[in-house]
């Protein structure tokens, strides 16, 4: 830390404990918010201090960049099918980011600043940034004055026209989200009322909910929606159970609302994609919609040797899904799924933006993929249009099926397969074909096989694949 801002981190402390003190006695965040204003003031001189005490080549004066992804894609809503679509593109968009540190760590004069954002823009192509604002930990429970460095951020983000997520970060300690309803009721209506006109705003409302059915998340989630619809009707994205895995819980009971979409979480190392793509599809088959607001290239502790080869699967799926991602963290954590080396510095400093001998391993990869052009880019070379099915391949009446080998070993292999309705009216779909080897399991569908010829069908709880409807299922099997 550069010797001259201690002065200014001291006397945010300072404010800090007092604005601690103050919410004690007013017990609301409005209130709170009031204040935070007036401090706010405080630190946008910190900020001009920083920049001028700096006398970094690199520091960005007034430029925002030239990528524009809220002026690209204006405001954005859930289609029909759950798709994130826009309104400026009249097509689905997928949106690719990082997140950041917890607010109470991360200040906006360290690694999450403006010139931090604009780098992330420019040279990494993020269209979107996350927040994270912890409850427990010292997040917005324990210290309310945080959110003057989220306001901070938000505007930064503002600014620089990425899409910005306002997570409220429901993580170990607070696994059933009602426990603080009254407070993230607080802060969401703040929150969507201060911020929730500009479309580049998203509100998630609970990161990653544990220890509790969906329909507990659910009565949370009806709490909190009304109040941020009093303001906005932007989108909203709602956590599931089980760290937000269990996507597939929600579609007996979603969410009476519009524009709203449901957080899927994995890390790479310790959830595999054949593992969880079943939940996915079975909720996509619903016609819910998918936001993994949330996945790292590590274990779930966020640690540990990061697994490229399912991490590079999983993005591939979501990519041919279409559905937007966001890789934990913009950090310098000791930790594996960090994107920073411990080492690296804060922009802006005296050396400049990041080299790739600043990243790790994970940071290096996702940045790689970042820059990738997105699966609904116009200038991609070979542009997909992920809401176009490849042409069926082998046919059955009516029915056609359209099977893709996800993974092969050798000794085995997964399979993905679309069956798709081409008649004029719902069935209860049934197909046969050969296939390779034995069947182990699958996913979506009840199945026998005998030789070769393997019969698959709708699952008894599935409802009739409508008319130009598909269904999609699969199975792995071994050679
Ligand atoms: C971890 C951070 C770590 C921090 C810890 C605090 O990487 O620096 O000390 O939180 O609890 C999640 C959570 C996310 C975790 C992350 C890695 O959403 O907050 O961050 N993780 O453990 N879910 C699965 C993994």
């Amino acid at each position: 830390i550069d010797s001259s801002k201690i002065p200014n981190i001291m006397s945010l402390i300072t404010v800090k404990t007092a604005l601690t003190t103050m919410e004690k006695e007013l017990h609301k965040f409005e209130e709170i918010s009031q204040l935070g204003k007036s401090i706010a003031k405080i630190g946008d001189n910190i900020k001009l201090i920083n920049k001028s005490t700096s006398n970094d080549p690199r520091v960005i004066t007034d430029g925002i960049g030239s990528r524009q992804p809220v002026s690209d894609y204006g405001t954005l809503y859930v289609d029909d099918s759950g798709r994130l679509y826009s309104s400026k593109l009249e097509q689905p968009v997928q949106l690719r980011g990082m997140s950041l540190h917890g607010v109470q760590w991360d200040h906006p004069w360290y690694f999450s600043n403006r010139e931090a954002m604009l780098e992330l823009k420019e040279a990494w192509k993020i269209d979107a940034i996350r927040i994270p604002v912890y409850l427990g930990q010292g997040g917005i429970i324990d210290n309310p004055s945080v959110l003057l460095n989220l306001e901070t951020m938000i505007k930064d983000a503002l600014d620089l026209q990425l899409y910005v997520l306002i997570d409220w970060h429901v993580h170990n300690d607070q696994g059933d989200p009602n426990r603080y309803v009254s407070e993230a009721k607080s802060f969401f209506a703040y929150m969507a009322k201060r911020f929730g006109s500009e479309p580049a705003v998203i509100f998630e409302i609970c990161n990653e909910p544990n220890g509790v059915q969906w329909d507990q998340i659910k009565t949370y989630a009806d709490e909190i929606v009304p109040v941020i619809r009093q303001s906005s009707d932007n989108i909203i994205i709602v956590g599931t159970p089980t760290w937000s895995q269990d996507v597939d819980s929600v579609i007996a009971n979603p969410v009476q609302a519009e524009n709203i979409l449901y957080a899927f979480h994995f890390y790479a190392a310790s959830h595999y994609l054949n593992q969880f793509k079943h939940k996915i599809e079975r909720a996509l088959n619903a016609g819910l919609g998918i936001f993994v607001t949330e996945f790292g290239s590590t274990n779930f502790g966020g640690n540990g040797q990061p697994n490229f080869r399912e991490t590079s699967a999983w993005l591939d799926y979501l990519d041919q899904r279409g559905i937007s991602w966001i890789n934990w963290n913009l950090s310098a954590e000791n930790e594996e799924s960090a994107a920073l080396k411990p080492s690296a510095h804060p922009i802006p400093s005296q050396v400049g933006g990041w080299q790739n001998a600043d990243l790790t391993e994970s940071g290096n990869y996702i940045k790689q993929r970042l820059r990738e052009p997105s699966v609904f880019d116009p200038d991609a070379d070979s542009p997909q249009n992920p809401s176009q099915p490849e042409p069926p391949s082998e046919g059955a009446g009516s029915l056609q099926v359209d099977l893709k080998l996800s993974s092969d070993w050798g000794q085995g292999y997964c399979a993905d397969v679309l069956v798709i309705n081409q008649s004029n009216q719902a069935v209860v779909w049934k197909v046969s074909f050969e296939i390779e080897g034995t069947v182990t399991n699958a996913w979506n569908a009840e199945w026998q096989q005998s030789g070769q010829m393997l019969t698959a069908q709708a699952p008894a709880e599935a409802a009739a694949l409508g008319a130009g409807r598909q269904a999609s299922w699969g199975f792995c099997a071994s050679r």
